[in-house]
């Protein structure tokens, strides 16, 4: 397998869960500062110029986080990332769809580039302040499913490497989050993969 990744980016909850399998694969940087995804090389791998890109080892492009974390958790049960039953695999898409689709897409892209939603220099400040509220009450939102516990689901999964890229961003945006997803982000921190994943995309 191959991942196409950028370095602080979505790609990095995947990145996690494919060191948390722990099979062999490749890494791929996608340099965005030289806008290498809009690149006529990587538009052939993934037409949407958007990482995570996995590439398979039958030669096949899986796009979508959502979706490349599923098939990653179904194609590797022994790692236990993602429960057997289908209660349980609806859960972990219904968080990992709010985290990618609502906090990261609603809530980050406003904050990091008001710029894509319109020209209006002026309007930039009120469209991050919208993307903050997003982020935050998401934040409440996910700590609320987190409450006592160590993972989102009970066990570790998933959904929690995908939570991992979003309080990386928090931590980076000093944005506020409750005591239990702080505490969430550094108990992500002090796991193997995570330390890997960090040597590993590191520029
Ligand atoms: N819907 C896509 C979104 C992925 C996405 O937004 N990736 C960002 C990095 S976090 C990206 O590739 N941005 C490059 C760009 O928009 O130019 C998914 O779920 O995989």
């Amino acid at each position: 397998m191959k991942l196409h990744f950028s370095p602080n980016s979505c790609s990095n909850g995947i990145h996690v869960i494919l060191e948390e399998i722990g099979v062999p694969y490749e890494s791929v940087r996608v340099n965005f500062q030289n806008r290498e995804q809009f690149s006529e090389g990587f538009r052939a791998i993934n037409p949407k110029g958007k990482v995570p890109t996995l590439v398979r080892d039958d030669g096949s492009v899986l796009t979508e986080y959502q979706a490349i974390a599923f098939w990653l958790g179904r194609s590797f049960p022994e790692a236990g990332l993602l429960a057997q039953d289908i209660e349980g695999q609806a859960r972990a898409l219904e968080l990992m769809d709010y985290m990618v689709a609502t906090v990261h897409m609603r809530g980050f892209t406003f904050i990091f580039a008001p710029q894509r939603f319109t020209a209006v220099e002026a309007a930039h400040d009120e469209i991050r302040a919208h993307g903050r509220g997003i982020v935050t009450d998401g934040f409440a939102q996910l700590g609320e499913v987190l409450g006592g516990r160590d993972w989102l689901l009970g066990d570790y999964s998933i959904a929690d490497a995908t939570m991992f890229y979003l309080t990386t961003w928090g931590r980076g945006r000093e944005i506020p989050m409750p005591d239990n997803v702080s505490t969430f982000h550094d108990r992500m921190l002090a796991r193997p993969a995570v330390q890997r994943m960090l040597a590993k995309s590191a520029v």
